[in-house]
């Protein structure tokens, strides 16, 4: 098949994700074209029958446009791309405002070429966003017309049709896989020390938005840091990350807080971790969960959203709720002077992470592709 991707390329799950598909597509034979402003960050060095196609967002700078309308440019650039490549399907991913421009070009396509529109939900995007009231309607427009949905947790599915109904629509749930030859027990790396030999390694990766409760990451650090030697490495950028740097300083635990920015490789990191740490307010499914759990690291995250689908309290991790940070790090530092239940929990994780690999999930894009295609 010919395949256009569009995602947003910065840091973050729902970027992460598609690019993670694109290239097992083009890996299983198809012909992948990402079609963005900038190439996803997870795109790294030439993949056969992958390919970039920019959009150019340095043309148009015309003094009356206040704001530059890339909503405008990018389904232009969809329009020719499907055109030149002559695509048989656009799958956009996060629905703001790429299931609006995949609508419109496939409209600019009518009569030329008859592809088709796929839309995978991917969180906020439902969760938060889409539900403000200035991008209520056309979201929920957006997706009606879309010829295949899919959101990547049966939580997502059902909130989906709970906020917006959505009558028309056979939303299918198709979660997140791992790349687990990147992911893996064994990814770390002997020289890379994050932490003091004798200390447990805390780790938290995400793009420091409010929902991610970064503070609290920091505060049920503290609380183990209070039991046992430990250091807490932070990944990642973004709104709140001030406000964790604040929290580190005023809880006194500044010295073992590692603040390291954005990386592009996290899996060695993730590797030598001891614990993974994912307090969101809300986590549509949670793929640095996944990741970590991949590379062997237990997980303690919130009980919310589609985090209860990607693993089970007390089996691969531990689950709480949302802001409860005392009972969070209450299980922590039990876990973490436990090494059996430690190494149990371990194992489960790289089990339970194997059953969400490219293999397992990539195939059932593809079966709705045909599905979706008629075939
Ligand atoms: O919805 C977002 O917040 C954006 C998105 C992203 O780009 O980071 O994250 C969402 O999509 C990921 C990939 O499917 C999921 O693993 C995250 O759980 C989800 N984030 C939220 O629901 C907060």
């Amino acid at each position: 098949m010919k395949i256009g991707i569009t995602c947003y390329p910065t840091y973050g799950g729902s970027g992460a994700m598609a690019t993670e598909l694109g290239l097992e597509l083009a890996r299983r034979g198809h012909d992948v074209h990402f079609i963005t402003y900038d190439s996803p960050f997870r795109l790294r060095g030439y993949v056969e029958r992958a390919t970039f196609h920019q959009v150019d967002t340095s043309v148009g700078r015309y003094p009356l446009f206040e704001h530059f309308p890339y909503t405008l440019a990018l389904a232009s650039r969809q329009y020719e791309v499907a055109m030149q490549e002559q695509l048989d399907l656009l799958h956009v991913h996060y629905a703001i405002p790429h299931a609006t421009t995949a609508f419109l070009a496939r409209e600019m396509l009518r009569g030329q070429l008859p592809m088709k529109v796929i839309t995978t939900l991917h969180g906020t995007d439902i969760t938060l966003v889409g539900q403000e009231e200035s991008f209520y309607a056309i979201t929920k427009f957006s997706i009606e017309q879309s010829d295949g949905v899919t959101a990547v947790s049966d939580f997502l599915r059902d909130e989906t049709y709970r906020a917006f109904g959505c009558v028309s629509c056979d939303l299918r749930s198709i979660p997140n896989f791992v790349n687990l030859a990147e992911y893996r027990p064994d990814a770390r790396h002997p020289e890379e020390h994050f932490a003091p030999a004798d200390h447990k390694m805390l780790v938290h990766i995400s793009n420091f938005r409010e929902v991610k409760r970064v503070k609290d990451v920091v505060r049920i650090f503290a609380r183990v840091r209070r039991a046992m030697p430990a250091t807490l490495v932070m990944v990642g950028d973004g709104p709140d990350r001030h406000d964790a740097e604040h929290e580190a300083r005023e809880l006194g635990v500044a010295g073992d807080v590692r603040f390291l920015g954005r990386l592009d490789t996290v899996a060695p990191l993730l590797a030598a971790a001891d614990l993974f740490l994912l307090p969101s307010q809300t986590e549509s499914f949670g793929l640095a969960a996944l990741e970590a759990m991949a590379c062997g690291s237990p997980v303690l995250a919130s009980r919310t959203g589609g985090l209860p689908e990607v693993l089970t309290d007390g089996v691969e991790g531990i689950l709480e709720p949302p802001g409860s940070v005392e009972a969070m790090a209450r299980r922590a530092v039990a876990l973490l002077k436990d090494p059996v239940a430690h190494a149990a929990m371990r194992e489960a994780a790289i089990a339970r992470a194997q059953t969400f690999s490219a293999d397992a999930v990539v195939p059932q894009y593809e079966a709705f592709y045909r599905e979706v295609l008629g075939q």
